[in-house]
């Protein structure tokens, strides 16, 4: 009976119906579904799927946007229950994340957020054209783990490099010096693996699905 109302789950997602998507989630706790299993083994599954889709051509820009929007839709039923009822999800680690100044696009870095919630990281999304200070200090003020910054344009890719030496600045980096070691990832359609290792980031990522991994990498995990 769950495995049906799981796979549905998934589906509303790849369908990017997020009325559906909260149907069902309301619909899960009423038959007393675990929040998490609904989120895990349900439309966890549908925007890895979408995520899949899109990276072989399959699926486009506006599927992947109604897919994040459905999937924000049923954690958004489901996280207030597991605040009520205690089940705490386990929390792999506290990301800070936002799109560095100068640049206001949102989809992918939004994508990236949903996801690495999804998978169990607390995201605390700083939104569009973040200044520099402003990673810094939310990174101090919730011991962040990983910073992640998205950057869409080639002349804000080096708002990047500002962030992870204003946080070197901030003396977050260097595990000696202070409780916190904050790792940096990168992102963004102009962002390369040659980039993020020229400006000193731990890690980078060139799609949300492989944020994750390289999050929970980070991490040690
Ligand atoms: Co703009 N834009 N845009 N734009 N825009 C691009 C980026 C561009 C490549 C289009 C083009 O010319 N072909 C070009 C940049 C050229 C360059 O610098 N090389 C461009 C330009 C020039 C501009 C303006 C300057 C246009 C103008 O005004 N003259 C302007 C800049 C505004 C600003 O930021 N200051 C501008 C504005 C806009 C809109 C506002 C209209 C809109 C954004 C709307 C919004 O976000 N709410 C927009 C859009 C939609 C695009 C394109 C078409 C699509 C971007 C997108 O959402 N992709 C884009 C062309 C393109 O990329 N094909 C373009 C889908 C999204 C899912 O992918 O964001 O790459 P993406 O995220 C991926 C990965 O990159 C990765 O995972 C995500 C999910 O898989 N990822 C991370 C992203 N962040 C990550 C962080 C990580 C890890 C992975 O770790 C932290």
């Amino acid at each position: 009976m769950s495995e049906e109302l799981f796979k549905t789950m998934a589906q509303s997602v790849i369908e990017g119906d997020a009325d559906r998507a909260g149907e069902l989630a309301r619909q899960a706790l009423a038959q007393g579904i675990a929040p998490l299993d609904a989120i895990n083994q349900g439309f966890v599954l549908g925007v890895n799927e979408v995520g899949k889709q899109y990276a072989c051509g399959d699926m486009f820009l506006p599927d992947l946007v109604m897919a994040g929007e459905a999937m924000k839709a049923a954690v958004a039923v489901l996280e207030p229950e597991m605040q009520r009822t205690g089940t705490e999800r386990k929390m792999l680690g506290k990301v800070v994340l936002g799109t560095v100044k100068g640049d206001i696009h949102e989809i992918g870095k939004t994508l990236v957020g949903t996801m690495l919630t999804a998978n169990g990281f607390q995201v605390f999304d700083l939104g569009t054209d973040v200044p520099t200070p402003k990673f810094v200090e939310k990174a101090r003020e919730v011991n962040a783990d990983i910073v992640g910054l998205s950057a869409l344009l080639t002349t804000t890719m080096t708002a990047q490099r500002d962030v992870i030496e204003a946080l070197n600045e901030a003396g977050l980096r260097s595990q000696g010096r202070h409780p916190i070691a904050v790792k940096v990832m990168v992102g963004g359609a102009p962002v390369t693996r040659s980039w993020a290792a020229e400006i000193g980031a731990e890690g980078y990522s060139e799609d949300a699905i492989g944020a994750v991994a390289v999050a929970k990498q980070l991490m040690g995990l």
